[in-house]
């Protein structure tokens, strides 16, 4: 009963309207190849990631013609023969995320590294994502889904949350520590509220508008600093600390702006992680205070699988929920451009025509 032609939503081009197509060919069951599974997508997220692809504006490019999505979740409808050892089975709910697929391998991915893995397949860029109703992922990478989280609760887990959590997770910072988080507003940072006040950190959020700040604050933030209202943004994150700064910053704003001040605001020993993805954009610091102030800066790749599985426990114990309205498939162009122009307070989850 799987049929033969879907809906889905394909990039052509970056500068073609994007366009959602309802008899694009569906990958049968037979001609999976081992480790494959087909999963037929219940609900979708949309990540300022996908935004990334289908404008095409990173050092990287994705494929063409693509389907995009990446925080995907769904019943599994069939595994490819030949497949062994397969940790799920037909029938069960997982959840496909940007790193669709490492070789686990390899050095990096023997390290844990597996986001780095230099065999990796990712799932909305260099393989087709979660925009469709049936999608082409691997065994070895799906994460189950707890019975507890809805679809459309947990699928913006897969990305903005895993990513937030493993920040956090590795950003150093312990309870009663103050953390700054540029772009709180969106759809990795009101999870990043919430992961980091379970680690018991005390949250300054900085983004912009009303509905920004009465949503960051429904999900404690101690803090508000409204980056367009704000003159002087060091001095304002450093007298929410009262004096001496954030212990780390983790910085998810789309834009490099969310970036500039960060060093100089954070207090010495700080440490600053880099998860927002402006692609063309320097990190510009001051050298002789990155210095003196003993500053850490390190990037942060979304998250192995382990991290996904932590990061849905805590949304299954409903210690972080996912704040999200929900669209339909066909409005997708229309949320691309909510999200360009910094509209959307959480995240959209797109639910699938079933
Ligand atoms: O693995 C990773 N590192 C990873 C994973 C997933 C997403 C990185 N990302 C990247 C995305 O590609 C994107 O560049 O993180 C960035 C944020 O993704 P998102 O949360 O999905 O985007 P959003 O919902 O649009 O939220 C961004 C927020 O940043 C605010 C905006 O107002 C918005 O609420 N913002 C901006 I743009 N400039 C700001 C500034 N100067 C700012 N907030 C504070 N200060
Ligand atoms: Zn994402």
């Amino acid at each position: 009963n799987i049929p033969k032609t879907q809906t889905a939503a394909i990039v052509t081009s970056s500068d073609a309207p994007l366009e959602v197509r309802t008899d694009h060919p569906v990958v049968q069951p037979s001609e999976l190849k081992p480790g494959e599974c087909l999963v037929h997508i219940l609900s979708t997220g949309v990540c300022h990631t996908d935004l990334h692809a289908r404008k095409n504006d990173w050092p990287l490019s994705p494929k063409t013609p693509l389907i995009g999505g990446h925080e995907g979740v769904g019943e599994v409808v069939a595994i490819a023969e030949g497949t062994p050892n397969a940790p799920i089975k037909i029938g069960q709910r997982v959840g496909i995320k940007w790193l669709a697929y490492s070789c686990l391998d390899c050095e990096q991915c023997r390290n844990g590294l597996e986001q780095s893995c230099p065999n990796q397949k990712l799932s909305g860029f260099t393989v087709d994502g979660t925009f469709a109703q049936y999608v082409v992922s691997y065994v070895h990478h799906v994460t189950p889904i707890p019975d507890e989280l809805p679809s459309d609760a947990a699928a913006s887990i897969l990305c903005a949350g895993v990513t937030v959590y493993r920040a956090l997770k590795y950003s150093g910072a312990r309870a009663g520590q103050w953390v700054v988080l540029p772009g709180a507003g969106g759809g990795l940072g009101h999870l990043a509220i919430q992961y980091a006040a379970n680690m018991g950190l005390r949250v300054i959020a900085i983004d912009t508008g009303a509905e920004k700040k009465k949503l960051v604050e429904s999900l404690g933030a101690e803090k508000w600093i409204d980056f367009k209202e704000t003159t002087d943004i060091v001095k304002a994150v450093q007298d929410a600390t009262g004096g001496l700064g954030p212990h780390v910053a983790v910085v998810t704003s789309a834009s490099a702006t969310g970036y500039q001040q960060a060093v100089d605001y954070l207090r010495h020993g700080g440490t600053l992680m880099a998860v927002g993805l402006p692609g063309h954009a320097k990190l510009e610091s001051s050298i002789f205070w990155t210095v003196l102030k003993s500053i850490t800066i390190r990037g942060s790749y979304v998250g192995n699988r382990q991290d996904a599985v932590e990061a849905l426990e805590l949304a299954a114990q409903g210690k972080v929920k996912v704040v999200f309205a929900v669209k339909q498939l066909s409005e997708l162009s229309d949320i691309y451009e909510d999200l360009d122009a910094g509209k959307i307070a959480g995240r959209i989850v797109v639910n699938m025509p079933k």
